[in-house]
């Protein structure tokens, strides 16, 4: 493995024997070295919040194998309409209120249809106008679609590659891994910022962990948000009852994306709520600073905010209202919002 630095140039060149190596160091030598990092490039006590809602929930046509919104597996989650621009604007002020400043709508849709482009353009648009960054998350995108979204006012595109190319068949079956990459091409070329990471704990080798790893961090650029999500297990899902993942190696995970990514957000998704705060507070050590806040994710839940609070509290940490891009750029703090009592 080359020699450590903090600081080097971001790469797109991993090898798979390079990742894993990394992903295999001595638990203490891997949080040694990604601290390092996350220390050169952030500010280490300062996280950024987001708040997801859910615009288009359930009956989704896809496959994906974790997923509780797949119409054809028996969840309980019930498909619902698009939401209203105005019912979306309403939890937009009311999480703005709160001191959210990245406001992420999320739909279950293979891709959208024409006739829903115009009116998530609208909401984009007046979310934007409420002086939040914008996030969305609503399947694969053609490029016209993408250059709609970013002309509406969106900042950020969430498209996950979920795992490696070669345990991608194995957990979805309706699109392939080169639509995802075909998508994040167009999410680029429109403009806009990438969110992009995927899920562990689906019965995956550390080896497919690190295809993951290396696919992410050899994309042309290194996304600005890279969310690492813990499989949260739902009843009649096809992954529900898979043997759950040691916690040391979704630690590792967060570490190593910190390590090949150092200037990315890398972010604690999916999961939390099964998490203890003292695995919690490791993956924040080991480089992860960016948070879903709010009681719920899509359709499964979050911690309380009650407890994010405390829970940031404890540890000293300051929720960010700046979000840093890329190199170069330093984060800033804010010590006033989201989680105000907490920086008192
Ligand atoms: N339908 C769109 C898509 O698939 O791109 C957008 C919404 S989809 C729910 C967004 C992401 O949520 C997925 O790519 C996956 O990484 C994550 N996700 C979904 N179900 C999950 C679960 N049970 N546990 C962890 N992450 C999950
Ligand atoms: C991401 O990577 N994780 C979030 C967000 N992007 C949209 C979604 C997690 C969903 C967890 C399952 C659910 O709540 O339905
Ligand atoms: Fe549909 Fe997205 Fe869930 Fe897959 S992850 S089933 S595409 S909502």
């Amino acid at each position: 493995m080359p020699a450590a630095s903090t600081h080097a140039l971001p790469r797109h060149d991993y090898s798979r024997a390079e990742v894993l190596a990394l992903l295999a160091l001595p638990f203490n030598d891997l949080l040694a070295r990604a601290h390092a990092v996350h220390r050169a490039h952030h500010d280490v006590n300062a996280v950024q919040i987001s708040t997801l809602l859910s615009i288009k929930t359930g009956g989704c046509p896809e496959d994906c194998a974790y997923c509780p919104q797949a119409a054809r597996y028996h969840t309980g989650v019930k498909a619902e309409k698009l939401m209203s621009v105005d019912a979306v604007l309403e939890k937009a002020r009311a999480a703005k209120a709160a001191g959210a400043t990245r406001f992420c709508i999320g739909a279950a849709w293979r891709s959208p249809k024409d006739r829903d482009v115009e009116k998530v353009a609208a909401m984009i648009g007046a979310v934007r106008a409420l002086g939040m960054e914008t996030c969305a998350t609503l399947g694969m995108l053609t490029q016209a679609q993408a250059d709609r979204f970013k002309a509406a006012g969106l900042d950020y595109y969430n498209h996950n590659l979920d795992t490696a190319p070669e345990f991608y068949g194995e957990i979805i079956h309706t699109r392939e891994f080169a639509d995802r990459l075909d998508t994040l091409e167009h999410v680029r070329d429109a403009g806009l910022k990438t969110c992009c990471g995927g899920i562990v704990g689906m019965g995956e080798t550390r080896e497919t962990r690190a295809g993951l790893l290396q696919t992410l961090a050899n994309l042309p650029e290194h996304p600005q948000s890279v969310p690492i999500n813990r499989l949260v297990q739902v009843a009649g899902t096809p992954l529900a009852g898979t043997t759950l993942l040691d916690p040391f190696e979704f630690v590792r995970m967060i570490a190593a994306a910190r390590v090949l990514m150092p200037a990315s957000m890398v972010r604690l998704s999916a999961g939390r709520a099964e998490m203890s705060d003292e695995l919690q507070a490791l993956c924040f050590f080991a480089g992860a600073n960016s948070i879903f806040h709010g009681e719920k994710l899509l359709t499964t839940g979050n911690p309380d905010t009650e407890h994010d609070r405390a829970l940031f509290a404890r540890l000293g940490i300051v929720p960010m209202d700046v979000a840093p891009t890329q190199a170069g750029i330093e984060p800033k703090t804010v010590h006033a919002n989201i989680l105000a009592g907490a920086a008192a």
